[in-house]
């Protein structure tokens, strides 16, 4: 931990920002630890508060885990526009860089930061350093460095942002991370962190969850469940990660009304021709917002657009439906060059 280093950043980055000055912190799409305990961690270096700092995302949080840590350590995280960006009077990000924005960002000031693969510099003050493992490691560097007392909220945070990037410690780790992780370690809240790793259900899914399990059915390789109305976005992800541990189950789609949409949640273990992505889009990409991963997805679809487009929402109607549509999909998919090689037997 080179502190002299440190030590003169810290002076830069303070003698950049007025006590007058309000600063806007901007995260990358769907916020991950790392990046919203840095964006806290900034906030206490530079002695501000939710009002005069807040932390702006162009997309939302969505991932179960981080939701809950959200929720936990009460981060408010408010969505950006450019148009709003443009009012402030300096813009800082942590764990990502300006180009990542392209367009949308007006400017940038402040930018701290450990990915690789930017050619800099993009901002007055920067520090970027792409050996560490993560933002958060940076961030407690300069909290120890400035000797701030780091508040058991804010220990917590960075703490589960290293871990989580870090994978446990186990993955582009350095001295610099651990040595920030020993330092957090005893002032963090442990109760804390296991209910970020294991996010709580509310009661009332307990109901949900006998109805739904009462009609499980695997029909080559496929399950198919509609929750019906659910009151948390995350409890139809939650059951289609919990889902595709049946024995025998290759691809999972969870539905559930959530507010006006129907809200399906799509898993597969990659195995041949799958990819979640393309299913989803091609099944639902006409009449709602649809995309993801080879091995994840998801479709958000207005109600009264499936209404206009099936003629119902009830909640057995959709269920049938989807029992329709997905073997179609799955098997219209073009089969992956490793299935072919497996088939063939090369
Ligand atoms: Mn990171």
């Amino acid at each position: 931990m080179d502190q002299s280093f440190t030590k003169q950043k810290i002076k830069e980055l303070r003698a950049l920002v007025s006590e007058g000055d309000r600063v806007a912190i901007v995260l990358q799409d769907d916020p991950d630890p790392d990046a919203m305990s840095s964006a806290m961690a900034l906030r206490t270096l530079l002695g501000r508060n939710k009002q005069t700092t807040p932390l702006f995302s162009f997309a939302p949080v969505t991932r179960p885990e981080n939701r809950t840590m959200v929720h936990l350590l009460e981060i408010e995280i408010l969505p950006a526009s450019t148009e709003e960006l443009t009012t402030f009077d300096m813009i800082a990000m942590v764990d990502v860089q300006p180009p990542y924005f392209g367009e949308k960002l007006p400017r940038a000031d402040i930018v701290i930061d450990h990915h690789p693969g930017y050619e800099g510099p993009n901002a007055p003050f920067e520090d970027v350093r792409t050996k560490y493992g993560a933002t958060a490691t940076i961030m407690t560097e300069y909290l120890m460095t400035a000797n701030e007392r780091i508040s058991e909220r804010l220990a917590t945070a960075l703490l589960y942002g290293i871990r989580s990037d870090t994978l446990l410690l186990s993955r582009h780790v350095t001295e610099d991370d651990i040595q920030a992780f020993t330092h957090l370690y005893p002032l963090a809240n442990y109760s804390m962190l296991k209910l970020i790793d294991r996010p709580e259900l509310p009661v009332s899914f307990a109901q949900i969850l006998s109805r739904a399990m009462k009609r499980l059915v695997i029909q080559d390789g496929l399950l198919v469940m509609n929750l019906g109305r659910v009151e948390r976005d995350d409890l139809i992800v939650q059951m289609a990660d919990f889902c595709l541990q049946f024995e025998g189950v290759e691809w999972v789609a969870v539905a559930g009304k959530l507010g006006s949409n129907l809200v399906i949640s799509v898993r597969n273990y990659g195995v041949g021709r799958a990819n979640a992505g393309a299913a989803v889009k091609s099944l639902f990409g006409e009449i709602g917002s649809a995309g993801g991963h080879r091995n994840m997805a998801k479709a958000v679809i207005p109600l009264r657009k499936w209404r206009a487009a099936h003629g119902t929402t009830r909640d057995a109607a959709i269920e049938a439906l989807l029992w329709e549509l997905f073997p179609i999909e799955i098997h219209r998919q073009p089969e992956s060059e490793e299935a072919r090689a497996a088939r063939n037997g090369n």
